[in-house]
């Protein structure tokens, strides 16, 4: 068994929305960590001590770590006592099941350095199995666990620190070694159970979350039609002490929440038809918000629409599976011309204006990501640039009655009249 009272060397492999703050908390937490990634300007990044993604904390944790000499992020494998492989696992096409490869090239690349001394850990999210057949027969030489990272983007530091924590080893051993490298930052309970069991339980807790989303979106359907907010619906029936009903929106998005309930159930006889139509009910809300804008502008030639919000959701830079993907998509599909305005977005495939270039000439502004930012737009100054002033808050986030008295007509998603 490895001598535990060594300083470690840890090698974190992915540099991303997880790997890098990991890798920070253990360079601050007593360890030397090497931080590998494939793209040369997340490493240069990382080295300049400047996260190149928008996490609370991240930037003084990384300088901190960088500073102190106890991470230093390269392009290339390097030695180490610990693995941890933090790289994505995406929803492969048309298949719908776990694109492996980046996880299986990451387990290549550190089989030169493997032995009975060393521990590789695994994040990244693996559909049910995948560790025991895949990963264990290629790594067998060393000790071995599957950690799955359960952190929300937005709260990440926090999470990672004060959150239980899943440790899957494949025997006494490993799931021990394991437990000491977490036991280093964690302040939560450290769950100590096999591989299948921590893929499972990740992958439940992103279909709860999904499907729980998808069940306050048909609220916000069924309200629309029976004349009612749903969000003051949804307010008081969560007073109710066993009721918790999420919040509608305009779909839902991000890395996680639209490919692990898909995880879950790939290559099962079991059709699992609640998960199934979760995503798909999820999926349906941006036409659902075109609809509202058709309603809203009437048979009118107003064309223009302004989004506001290209993240996945509120105070994120991040726009992976974002709903304005599929809104901008099917509203230019359906002939309007869409200009979009995200604060903290810097990479999108539709290009990226500030406020008052996107509200020139508009004729509905589509609040679609809930950023705090918003809320400090004055809508009289927007209305201004507008060419005819209607608003549809897809997230509740604005003061409607402001919007209202400058002049805009406001729809809600999920209400007949805001
Ligand atoms: N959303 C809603 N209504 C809600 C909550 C969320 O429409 O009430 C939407 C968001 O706007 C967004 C999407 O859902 O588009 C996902 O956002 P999120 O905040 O629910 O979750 P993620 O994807 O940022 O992070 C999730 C978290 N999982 C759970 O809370 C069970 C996080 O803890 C996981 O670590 C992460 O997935 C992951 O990496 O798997």
């Amino acid at each position: 068994m490895p001598n535990k009272n060594r300083k470690k060397t840890v090698c974190c492999i992915g540099l991303g929305c997880m790997g890098l703050p990991t890798a920070c908390l253990l360079a601050t937490h007593g360890h030397n960590v090497i931080g590998v990634d494939t793209d040369e300007r997340v490493v240069a990044a990382v080295n300049s001590g400047r996260p190149h993604f928008n996490e609370p904390g991240l930037p003084q944790l990384l300088l901190k770590a960088i500073t102190g000499g106890c991470l230093v992020a390269k392009t290339a494998y390097e030695d180490a006592d610990v693995f941890i492989i933090a790289v994505p696992t995406p929803l492969g096409k048309p298949s719908q099941h776990a694109d492996l490869s980046y996880v299986t090239s990451a387990c290549r690349a550190i089989l030169p350095y493997l032995n009975k001394d060393k521990l590789v850990i695994v994040e990244s999210t693996l559909p049910v199995g995948t560790f025991d057949r895949t990963i264990v027969p290629m790594l067998k030489k060393a000790h071995l666990a599957y950690c799955p990272e359960r952190a929300i983007p937005g709260s990440t530091l926090h999470e990672m620190v004060h959150n239980d924590r899943l440790i899957g080893g494949i025997d006494r051993e490993s799931t021990e070694l394991a437990r000491q490298v977490y036991a280093t930052f964690v302040s939560g309970v450290l769950h100590l159970t096999d591989a299948r069991t921590a893929e499972a339980a990740k992958l439940m807790e992103n279909a709860f979350r999904d499907v729980n989303i998808a069940l306050a979106n048909e609220f916000a359907l069924v309200a629309e039609e029976a004349g009612i907010d749903v969000w003051k619906a949804i307010e008081l029936a969560n007073k109710h002490p066993r009721v918790n009903i999420l919040k509608p929106g305009p779909g839902v998005g991000g890395y996680c929440l639209t490919k692990d309930p898909h995880f879950l159930i790939q290559g099962l006889r079991q059709r699992a038809p609640l998960i199934r139509t979760a995503r798909a009910v999820n999926d349906s809300m941006p036409e659902r918000v075109i609809a509202i804008v058709k309603t809203l502008l009437g048979g009118t030639d107003s064309r223009v629409l302004t989004v506001l919000g290209a993240a996945y959701k509120a105070d994120v830079c991040d726009s992976r599976q974002a709903p304005a993907l599929s809104f901008i998509k099917r509203a230019e599909d359906a002939g309007f011309q869409v200009r979009v305005h995200d604060p903290l977005v810097t990479e999108f495939p539709h290009p990226l204006l500030g406020l008052a270039e996107a509200a020139a000439g508009s004729d509905c502004v589509v609040l679609l990501t809930d950023h705090s930012q918003f809320t400090l737009i004055d809508p009289s100054k927007v209305g201004r640039w507008m060419r005819t002033m209607n608003l549809v808050d897809c997230r509740n986030a604005l003061n409607h009655q402001q919007w209202r008295n400058s002049g805009f007509q406001v729809r809600l998603l999920g209400a007949t009249f805001a």
